[in-house]
């Protein structure tokens, strides 16, 4: 586990599973149908139940679905997080298509979401590095310097990023390092 303070705020990164984390908050990198998919946002839905989808549908039913960088928010149902933060990441095709900002609104508008609904602990896995094929490193650097400008303005415990694999990890602890200093 990787800990630095900032601000009132302590960031971690760890290893693991979103599903299981004991937080406020868990943030979906879900698809813009909000309607359930593969990778974390599969695991999210089987691990939260129906309840989860419900709201969803709701959402989608009412607003057509989540803009790429948007956030929504919903109940995690039988998670042992309060909410679920879903929020659609940008597919990766090259970097010169505003990926980039998109990736760090994702961020921005998931925090803004989370302090707006009282959570104290958020937890966020590597949004677009998946199915979406966004670089890594490229996505940590910009996850990281994203949430750690942001936690200026924002009345949180703590922000985790929980990396699914150990290069995953890697690259996010390569990316903080160069951020922020020795971690
Ligand atoms: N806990 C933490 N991280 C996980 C978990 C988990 N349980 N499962 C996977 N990851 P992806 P994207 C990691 O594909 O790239 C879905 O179908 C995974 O190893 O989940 O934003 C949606 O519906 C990777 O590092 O999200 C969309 O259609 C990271 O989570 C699309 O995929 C993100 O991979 C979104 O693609």
């Amino acid at each position: 586990m990787i800990e630095v303070t900032i601000g009132r705020t302590t960031l971690r990164l760890v290893q693991g599973d979103i599903t299981t984390q004991v937080v406020d908050g868990i943030v979906n990198a879900a698809n813009s149908t909000l309607l359930g998919g593969g990778g974390v946002d599969g695991a999210i839905h089987r691990g939260g139940g129906p309840a989860i989808l419900a709201e969803c549908r709701e959402i989608h039913d009412r607003q057509g679905g989540c803009p790429t960088g948007e956030a929504v928010i919903t109940t995690a149902g039988a998670l042992r997080a309060k909410k679920v933060i879903h929020t659609v990441g940008p597919v990766w095709s090259g970097g010169g298509r505003g990926e980039p900002e998109l990736l760090a609104r994702c961020y921005r508008n998931s925090l803004a979401l989370a302090e707006a609904n009282g959570l104290r602990t958020v937890a966020f896995p590597s949004i677009s590095t998946g199915a979406y094929r966004y670089p890594v490193g490229k996505a940590a650097r910009v996850a990281l310097g994203t949430v750690i400008e942001e936690l200026g303005e924002r009345d949180l415990d703590e922000v985790r990023f929980v990396l699914f694999s150990r290069n995953d990890l890697d690259a996010y602890a390569a990316a903080l390092d160069d951020i922020a200093g020795d971690p």
